[in-house]
């Protein structure tokens, strides 16, 4: 027979040696390779706001070159009823009136301000969305339905004049406009160079460009109760406005447009500086697009840097100010991937969200945005702390009440233990992906997220 040890000493020293290997291979496998370092400290410490969450979630109710036809405002009609289960609360709407292109137009050639479908000019009567009677049931049962309704205002410049002589150009341009509603006719003198103006902050192209200085042009945009701004509002019912191609003239036009006749503002200030963008905003009073966050949503999620999203965004600089969004009708096809994510983000995020209608009908899952827009109606409150954040990795704290904690991973499944405002309290996956957890004593939890995933968790 064989014996391993021939004395006491080496059999213990055998044992230990065994002890040690087996514990390193225990406690080294113990720790799973996707889980880094759990502990993540918070400052500052977290103190619960009493911040309600915005109820406002809106849906871009168009996309560029929405079915023609005349069909569109129908086909809104019967989505009516799906959004408002959903909890949308706002329709921006496509440009109501009637463009050069006629019935190709999507509203960025406006030709007649009160040409909704009932005029047979630029080739059509109805407009690329539909009639006239059309349009107004739209507003109609929208607006019974609680839904508030945004105009697409496009006032930087014109397009299907007549060419005519210019003494202050020196020049033959299209520059007049007779419209068959007979209201906001146009010539020379309403175009830069104007007998005000020689130009204003831009053009759109080549086409005639408005100069918001001059009487007449005040009087139709704003002024006069049968103008533009009061005409939308009173007769039409609109109760706010998406200012199209802003960069195009001076913030005060917005300012005394708004100051004319209130409601919701919002600016296509098109730029990924949150300085110019902030800048508009306090200069015109108004919102705006939140194009900045809109571009680090995209280098973040579309080019695998979550870290891009730390500090970026009208959100974190002017929040009450902020409109943010995906995808628009211009930035359509920005995202590759993970846009669901990117929406998860501006449904977790400060700021008032846009959702895009080809995102929500036919792109992404609609359940998961529902519940996002749950999730934003009901939990999303008060400021913001970045509680971590890593290329792959983005954890971000929502102060007020309910508030939330909003998780987003595009790499395997992690966790991490992360500071909330609650102690001992359990927490809940709104997402539904992740069991339960509870805080500590301190308000500690170790919340997970699944790969490729976002989990957004706040008190049960
Ligand atoms: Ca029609
Ligand atoms: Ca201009």
């Amino acid at each position: 027979m064989f014996y391993p040890f021939v004395n006491c000493a080496k059999a213990k020293r055998f044992l230990i040696v065994c002890f040690l290997i087996v514990s390193t291979l225990f406690f080294g496998c113990s720790k799973k390779p996707s889980t880094p370092d759990p502990i993540v400290v918070v400052t500052p410490p977290p103190s619960a706001e009493s911040t309600p969450p915005s109820t406002e979630v809106m849906m871009q109710a168009f996309y560029w070159d929405v079915t023609s036809g005349g069909i569109w405002w129908d086909s809104l009609q019967t989505r009516l009823n799906s959004w408002k289960s959903a909890g949308i609360t706002a329709l921006w709407l496509p440009v109501i009136s009637k463009g050069q292109s006629g019935g190709y137009s999507m509203g960025y050639d406006p030709y007649d301000y009160f040409d909704f479908g009932q005029y047979n000019q630029m080739g059509t009567t109805e407009t690329r969305f539909g009639s006239k009677t059309e349009l107004i049931s739209l507003l109609n049962n929208a607006k019974s339905k609680g839904f508030k309704l945004i105009a697409d205002i496009v006032i930087n410049h014109n397009s299907g004049g007549d060419l005519e002589f210019s003494p202050y150009s020196g020049k033959t341009y299209y520059t007049k406009f007779t419209p068959m509603s007979g209201k906001f006719n146009r010539s020379y003198e309403d175009f830069h160079p104007s007998g005000v103006d020689a130009n204003d902050e831009g053009t759109f192209g080549s086409m005639p460009d408005l100069c918001h200085n001059v009487a007449n042009v005040k009087d139709w945009l704003y002024k006069r109760p049968d103008g533009i701004a009061k005409y939308y509002k009173d007769s039409l019912g609109f109760d706010g406005w998406r200012f199209d191609y802003v960069k195009g003239y001076n913030p005060g036009v917005v300012k005394a447009w708004d100051s004319a006749v209130g409601g919701i503002s919002i600016g296509e200030f098109y730029d990924g500086n949150v300085t110019l963008v902030n800048n508009w905003c306090i200069a015109a009073n108004s919102g705006a697009f939140d194009f900045p966050l809109m571009f680090a949503l995209k280098d973040a999620f579309n080019g695998n840097n979550l870290t891009k999203l730390e500090g970026a965004g009208l959100i974190v600089v002017n929040p009450s100010k902020a409109y943010t969004f995906v995808s628009n009708h211009d930035v359509d096809d920005i995202f590759a991937w993970n846009k669901l994510k990117a929406y998860a983000y501006i449904l977790t995020a400060e700021g008032t969200p846009f959702i895009f209608y080809k995102d929500y009908e036919s792109l992404l899952d609609q359940a998961k945005l529902n519940t996002l827009i749950s999730i934003h109606k009901t939990l999303a409150a008060g400021s913001t702390t970045k509680l971590f954040s890593s290329t792959t990795e983005y954890i971000l704290r929502r102060n007020g009440t309910p508030g939330l904690v909003a998780y987003f991973n595009t790499g395997t499944d992690t966790e991490r233990k992360v500071q909330t405002v609650w102690v001992n309290t359990v927490l809940k996956d709104y997402t539904g992906a992740n069991p339960d957890v509870t805080t500590d004593g301190s308000g500690y939890a170790t919340i997970a997220c699944k790969a490729n995933s976002y989990a957004v968790y706040s008190r049960k």
